[in-house]
């Protein structure tokens, strides 16, 4: 029986995907955020839980994921590589999506489909145990076997030149959903600035490609004001901030405060 997800339910109104990137593998932290009325219209869809740079490592997916789907979020692990067998772990300890860094090439990208799809669509092995119980309301057992062949959100991160430059062909892989820029390898990787010209004409490049392919776009921002304007952009998955950045933001602003100046411009940790 077909299910959906949060982030899936995002993508299919008219409103962006609002997500941030969780680097303490504590359920708590992130409960507190996703918990209860945000005060808005707004709310976050998704928590990317970040296991490749991250303090979070594979003993911690099924509790995280089973706090954020239990706030009617969507848990999205990014793995450490590229490797299916990482994939398996995260997606069988609940995950609604799974980002892997660093794909380069049309061939990459259909390796990481078919680790995230049951034969006969892909490889992944079977063994769902503990998988369900981050989705509410979907049941173990046939439920979750096929309704996972869909409703899970396959996404690869395009950070690198030769990413850049096969992104038409990547875009085009039948079982993507979602390209997810990563801005800071993406400079580095073509030894360009951040923030400069060269680097903004590959971010929208990859915008383009990944529309024009009738998939979705994502890109990790810095801040509020970053995510904004990738909003207006038009990117349809947008990562706030990190738990770390604004926890330290937050906190220096306060000591800011206490002695005597304003909690603008507290030092920040290097954006990521
Ligand atoms: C990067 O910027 O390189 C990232 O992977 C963040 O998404
Ligand atoms: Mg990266």
């Amino acid at each position: 029986m077909p299910f959906t997800t949060a982030v899936r339910e995002t993508f299919q109104s008219s409103s962006p995907a609002l997500g941030f990137w969780l680097t303490l593998p504590s359920a708590g932290l992130v409960k507190t955020i996703l918990h209860g009325p945000s005060g808005l219209d707004s709310r976050f869809t998704w928590v990317l839980v970040d296991a490749e740079h991250g303090l979070i490592t594979d003993r911690d997916y099924y509790e995280l994921c089973n706090a954020i789907g239990s706030e009617g979020a969507s848990p999205i692990v990014r793995v450490p590589f590229a490797e299916e067998w990482m994939i398996k772990r995260a997606l069988d300890a609940g995950a609604h999506g799974i980002v892997t860094p660093m794909c380069h090439s049309a061939a990459d990208a259909t390796k990481i489909v078919r680790a995230s799809k049951y034969p006969p669509l892909g490889t992944r092995g079977y063994g769902p145990m503990f998988a369900p119980h981050a989705f509410p309301g979907v049941a173990a057992g046939e439920e979750y076997d096929e309704g996972s062949q869909h409703a899970v959100t396959v996404i690869v991160q395009i950070e690198s030149r030769a990413g850049v430059e096969n992104v038409e062909e990547i875009a085009a892989v039948e079982g993507i959903d979602v390209l997810f820029i990563g801005p800071f390898d993406l400079s580095k990787n073509m030894g360009v600035v951040r923030g400069g010209q060269e680097h903004e004409a590959a971010i929208q490049r990859v915008l383009k490609a990944t529309h024009d392919a009738g998939k979705k776009a994502a890109i990790f921002c810095t801040d509020g004001n970053d995510a904004k304007e990738r909003i207006r952009q038009g990117f349809d998955m947008v990562s706030v901030n990190t738990d770390v950045g604004v926890i330290r933001n937050g906190m220096l602003g306060e000591l800011r405060v206490a002695v005597g100046g304003s909690a603008k411009g507290a030092s920040s940790g290097g954006g990521y």
